[in-house]
């Protein structure tokens, strides 16, 4: 059968697309699989620096595949915390935990899970035409895949209910202009962009990266005191890197550094 998530390596970007086009890549148990066997591979793979995550077709992704979860099917109600707890908690915990950048370009629409799952990643791009949707109370669900935590941390509990609770769409201009994701850009540019952003990324200092991440997602739960101790131990494991010493001997030497991600 056709591969759920096609996986490309180059330049250092593991380049992953979502390919259940028909289905506008909404979540089954093998794209779930898929999609965590590739995050799983570019934690270990010190050939990957940077993740780029996209959609196959004229979506992003439409959350949960919902012919899954037929009630006319006569096989009683689902557990859906067993789901969360088996299939999308471990993927947004891998994406979380990932020390190297993680490139989202939301080529199409983004709904339920969809939707949130690209919030988790580091840099979410997405086309002009491109929509979120928090469908879940159009369903009768409640926002998952970290929405209830990521919405209400980037724009705040007032728009947070706003689109949990209306589960209308929200264009790619506003969702940027909200400070919900980082860039909205023309459709036929999206690509182009969210490679070069994925490369560049891929070029630089990976450790130090990784770092900085850990440290802006450790920020909401700590106090300064705690904040300023972590700043602290990571840039002492920053300080130890090679990439470190090259970026400042570049700096010195009037050249560009060339970075090797140690
Ligand atoms: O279950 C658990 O494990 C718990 C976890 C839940 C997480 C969740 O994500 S719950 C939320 C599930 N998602 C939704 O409720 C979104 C459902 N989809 C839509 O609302 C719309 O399709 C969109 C707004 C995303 C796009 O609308 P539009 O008009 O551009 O396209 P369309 O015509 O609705 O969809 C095109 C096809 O994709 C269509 O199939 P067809 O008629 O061509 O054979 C449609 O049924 C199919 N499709 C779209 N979304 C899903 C889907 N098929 C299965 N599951 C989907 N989620």
């Amino acid at each position: 059968s056709e591969e759920t998530v096609l996986a490309r390596l180059g330049d250092g970007v593991l380049r992953l697309t979502l390919n259940r086009p028909d289905k506008l890549n909404s979540f089954n148990e093998e794209m779930h699989l898929a999609l965590r066997a590739q995050i799983e591979r570019a934690g270990r793979d010190p050939q990957v620096r940077a993740i780029l995550l996209t959609g196959a077709g004229r979506a992003f992704c439409a959350g949960q595949d919902l012919g899954d979860r037929d009630p006319r099917k006569g096989t009683g109600a689902p557990d859906l915390g067993h789901t969360l707890e088996t299939f999308y908690n471990p993927t947004l915990r891998l994406i979380r935990a990932l020390e190297k950048p993680v490139v989202c370009a939301v080529n199409g629409v983004a709904a339920g899970a969809g939707a949130n799952i690209a919030l988790a990643c580091d840099i979410v791009l997405a086309a002009k035409s491109a929509k979120f949707i928090q469908a879940f109370a159009k369903i009768g669900l409640v926002p998952d895949a970290g929405g209830s935590w990521s919405l209400p941390r980037l724009v705040g509990e007032a728009r947070a209910k706003g689109l949990a609770l209306l589960a209308e769409p929200l264009m790619a201009g506003q969702a940027e202009d909200w400070g919900l994701i980082w860039k909205a850009v023309e459709d036929a540019e999206l690509m182009n962009e969210a490679t070069r952003i994925a490369t560049r990324l891929a070029g630089g200092p990976t450790l130090g990266l990784g770092l900085t991440k850990r440290l802006i997602q450790s920020a909401a739960g700590q106090d300064l005191d705690q904040q300023l101790d972590q700043e602290r131990d990571c840039q002492r494991a920053a300080g130890q890197s090679a990439d470190y010493a090259e970026g400042v001997t570049a700096f010195l030497e009037k050249r560009a550094p060339a970075f090797r991600g140690l």
